[in-house]
């Protein structure tokens, strides 16, 4: 039986998952544990071309069943190279984003169908899913206010999922909503809307609740 702790942070586009992420593994490092951050998509090299292929756009013709199939395979290889032997040493593991992304992006807002991408969930994931999934919740406008500002003054271009009209991100966000309200097991949902250090605050006492670090 893996002794690690498995926790991912999903969220549309802006939400701070990154940042938080890193927060988490801080401050679980300074409590004396071993931590593995890690992100969807990537993780690995297969992972990593993946996310070259789809945020550039170049899988777009693929449609989102065909970027659905991508990432799953590559999320396969992250759980089967990366995820599983980390937990099996004992580690924490916090991946930025993970299968509800699939189910938000390519799904409600993707238009591929519950069943298809419940049977690929099954296929590549099975019985590896999180122990907590933190879902950073933030409205669109305020998402995307900051993905602005941080392209802006690094003259980063939207990729693939940022450029997508408002009505895209509304429906990702009702998905992560929903998510976590039928996953109340291993769902909370933070308000990512304050400030950084109290967006911090609420994920530690999320993860003390749960978990007891
Ligand atoms: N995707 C992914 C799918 O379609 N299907 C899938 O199955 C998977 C796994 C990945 C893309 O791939 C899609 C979803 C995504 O579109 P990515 O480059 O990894 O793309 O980017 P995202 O995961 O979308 O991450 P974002 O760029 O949206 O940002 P984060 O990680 O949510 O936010 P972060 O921490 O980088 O912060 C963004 C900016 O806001 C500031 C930060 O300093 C930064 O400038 N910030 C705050 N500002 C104010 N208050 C706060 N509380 C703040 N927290 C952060």
């Amino acid at each position: 039986m893996a002794s690690g702790k498995f926790i991912t942070f999903e969220g549309g586009e802006g939400a701070g998952k990154s940042t938080q992420t890193r927060l988490l593994a801080e401050r679980l490092r300074a409590a004396g544990h071993k931590v593995l951050e890690t992100r969807e998509p990537g993780g690995t090299e297969r992972g990593e071309k993946v996310r070259e292929f789809i945020l550039s756009g170049k899988a777009r013709n693929y449609g989102p069943l065909g970027e659905a199939v991508l990432f799953s395979s590559a999320r396969d290889a992250h759980i089967q190279e990366v995820i599983a032997p980390a937990l099996e040493r004992g580690e924490w593991v916090l991946c930025d984003r993970f299968s509800d992304s699939t189910a938000a992006y390519q799904g409600a807002a993707g238009g591929v169908k519950p069943s298809l991408i419940r049977a690929l969930e099954r296929v590549a994931v099975g019985s590896d899913m999180p122990v907590l999934t933190l879902l950073l919740d933030v409205p669109v406008e305020a998402g995307l206010k900051r993905v602005s500002e941080r392209n802006g003054a690094g003259e980063e271009e939207a990729d693939r999922f940022e450029g997508m009209e408002q009505r895209f991100h509304e429906a990702l966000r009702d998905c992560f909503l929903q998510i976590a309200a039928e996953t109340p097991e291993r769902s909370i949902i933070i308000d990512a809307q304050q400030a950084e250090s109290a967006v911090a605050e609420a994920v530690w006492e999320a993860v003390v609740e749960r978990l007891n670090p």
